[in-house]
């Protein structure tokens, strides 16, 4: 079962608390349940296997048992709901920070994937709940794929999937996941701290530096109404700006965002 490697942890309080499955239907799932019933702001939720991951808009996240990273953190900031994508952008900052370390060059692609030459090797999924139309917590689930081998990616390749694992990029070399397990951990509240203290400039020109979508033509499909244009940075929300083709300015707060250049 995969843990964290605590001589390798050194944060203050993010993955203090952890708890470790075999198999989970998906980590947000948990944590959001065991949110609900008051577990503490860092805890963290690891699984070997999810057998119902989950992405953004009913999708599916692919989790194989016992090679990759499926990891739910819970957080419970002092934070507008409208600053909730700050999480994802300072965890999509993590994410390629944690790969790096494995000698592996990553960037993002908004809002919320980690790709290698354009293939996803990680995603996060952020989901919130509210009290008295405040922050009550917010959960930021993680998925790397990390010692996936070259048959699992065929295989997501065919069902029309662009995967890679940071082990295929690393050329073979495998990666110790109690280990990245606990680099991201480190580095995602080294930049969460960076955002509650220092707000959200800093982390939108941090994020902006890992980014690969800077003036590149794109295509936003917002519940099937589509915006075309310029991707031209992250508004201080954390939201896309689209210079779109009537020159106008649109800010894009969630959906699906591709490129079509
Ligand atoms: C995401 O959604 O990228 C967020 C994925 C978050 C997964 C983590 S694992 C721990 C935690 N617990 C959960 O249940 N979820 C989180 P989205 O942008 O909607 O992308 C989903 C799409 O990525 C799918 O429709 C596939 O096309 C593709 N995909 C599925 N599995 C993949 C994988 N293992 N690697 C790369 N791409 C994948």
């Amino acid at each position: 079962m995969l843990t964290l490697d605590h001589a390798i942890l050194k944060t203050e309080f993010l993955g203090r608390a952890a708890h470790y499955f075999e198999t989970l239907a998906s980590t947000n799932t948990t944590a959001l349940d065991l949110a609900k019933r008051g577990e503490p702001h860092g805890s963290v939720i690891i699984a070997d296997a999810q057998t119902h991951g989950r992405g953004r808009l009913q999708r599916g996240w692919r989790s194989p048992a016992g090679v990759n990273l499926y990891m739910s953190v819970i957080l419970r900031p002092q934070v507008a709901p409208s600053d909730a994508p700050m999480l994802t952008l300072v965890s999509s900052i993590a994410v390629i920070e944690a790969i790096g370390l494995c000698g592996v060059n990553s960037r993002i692609k908004w809002p919320n994937d980690a790709l290698i030459n354009g293939k996803k090797v990680a995603g996060v999924l952020t989901e919130m709940e509210l009290k008295s139309g405040a922050v009550d917590f917010i959960v930021v689930g993680i998925g790397v794929n990390l010692n996936m081998g070259e048959a699992e990616i065929q295989q997501m390749a065919t069902s029309g999937i662009s995967a890679t694992s940071v082990k295929i990029e690393a050329g073979g070399q495998a990666v110790d996941r109690a280990r990245f397990a606990a680099d991201l951990i480190n580095s995602l509240e080294a930049w969460y701290l960076a955002l509650v203290r220092g707000g959200n400039t800093r982390i939108i020109s941090e994020w902006m530096d890992r980014w690969d979508g800077l003036n590149r033509r794109v295509r936003a499909d917002l519940d099937g109404n589509l915006t075309e244009g310029i991707a031209a940075g992250i508004d201080e929300n954390g939201y896309l700006i689209v210079k779109t083709d009537g020159g106008g300015v649109r800010a894009v707060v969630a959906g699906d965002v591709n490129f079509i250049d």
